[in-house]
């Protein structure tokens, strides 16, 4: 008698479940067929009245039913869940372009200093940095530009309000005093690049900027160990790797105060191949920067003997060199924001 309605409860149930249209009638479903006061709970409850026989005849036909109505609840749960799903609101379009986060990327500045940090580590050379606030002493009195000289006057020099303080302080006119700062601390021989910032009050055009970028080299070693055929060698090697093609170099004698003798370094036109065009007017020969074989004054300012050492050093414009080599008309164009500009890097 209990087993054939167990039979009829089985058959019951695995027509209700698939009929259920939602989670309501589901639950519903859930305390008829499982409930504590479900049919199949009371059979179940009741088998410890049963004799032995019957208990082995019902035990494993309620157990099994209760089983098989478990897996038809299962599914259709899964089913209901799957057809009250809004899949029009969760569409995906596979093929519709990414939104990309915008990635920044590295001022043309910055690339060009990293060029010159690989090539010259490379060569052995070391990338000190020095302050952008420097005091007078650093940025003129140790290069041997003398208080109230002429010479300081060949770089126009932003002044800080120094009052009150022991030293006057400037916005560096150039890298050069960073070969002091090195030299106070190292022992020749020592070969070193500085990139850096640059600050000079004057007025700006398509080759000048107030704020620009020097690139200074400095390599000494004991006194005859270098020559001014050196220097030239070292700058050529810097300009094929830079520009990746052959250049030459032309030193022109100038004065700067901490170097003797002083050179302008002319580099062959890196867009004629020195044949003479437009960026190199007719010559040939393109200025880019200046350059010497370092004053004994300098190193005595740096405090090593007199006549020990020997050196060469170098101050180039970055922004020029960057405007060769990405044939950049307009030095202004670095400093001015403008990210049509900066996005082409
Ligand atoms: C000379 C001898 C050395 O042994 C070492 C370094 C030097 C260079 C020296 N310190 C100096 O500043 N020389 S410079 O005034 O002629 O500037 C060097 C280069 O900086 C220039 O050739 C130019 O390329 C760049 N420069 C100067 N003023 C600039 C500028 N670039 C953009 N805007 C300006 N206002």
């Amino acid at each position: 008698m209990a087993t054939e309605r167990i039979q009829e409860i089985e058959k019951e149930g695995k027509k209700a479940f698939p009929e259920a249209g939602s989670e309501e009638e589901l639950r519903e479903l859930e305390v008829r067929y499982f409930g504590r006061k479900s049919e199949l709970t009371g059979i179940l409850k009741g088998l410890k009245d049963l004799s032995a026989d019957e208990k082995r005849e019902v035990g494993p036909a309620v157990q099994g039913v209760r089983m098989a109505l478990m897996e038809a609840f299962s599914s259709a749960k899964e089913r209901v869940a799957r057809e009250g799903r809004d899949w029009e609101a969760e569409r995906i379009d596979v093929t519709a372009p990414g939104a990309n986060d915008p990635l920044g990327h590295l001022h043309p500045i910055s690339l060009i200093i990293g060029e010159l940090g690989d090539i010259f580590t490379r060569l052995g050379f070391e990338i000190p940095e020095g302050p952008e606030l420097e005091t007078e002493f650093y940025n003129f009195e140790a290069l041997n530009f003398p208080a109230d000289h002429p010479a300081r006057d060949m770089q126009d020099t932003f002044w800080i309000d120094s009052e009150g303080l022991d030293t006057r302080y400037v916005l560096r006119t150039h890298t050069s005093p960073v070969q002091i700062r090195y030299m106070e601390t190292h022992t020749p021989p020592f070969r070193i690049i500085v990139p850096g910032r640059t600050f000079r009050n004057e007025s700006t055009d398509a080759t000048h900027e107030h704020t620009f970028h020097q690139f200074e080299s400095l390599v000494v070693g004991e006194a005859g160990d270098l020559t001014v055929g050196h220097f030239k060698q070292l700058g050529e090697t810097f300009f094929e790797a830079f520009f990746g093609r052959k250049v030459s170099v032309r030193l022109r004698p100038s004065y700067f105060p901490f170097v003797e003798p002083g050179f302008e370094f002319d580099i062959s036109c890196v867009f004629c191949g020195g044949n003479g065009c437009s960026s190199c007017k007719g010559v040939g020969w393109i200025e880019v920067g200046g350059a010497g074989m370092v004053q004994q004054k300098v190193f005595e300012a740096a405090g090593y003997p007199r006549g020990q050492y020997q050196g060469f050093a170098w101050g180039f414009g970055l922004e020029r060199l960057a405007m060769m080599k990405y044939r950049i008309p307009d030095t202004r164009m670095f400093m001015s924001g403008d990210l049509r500009f900066i996005r082409q890097f």
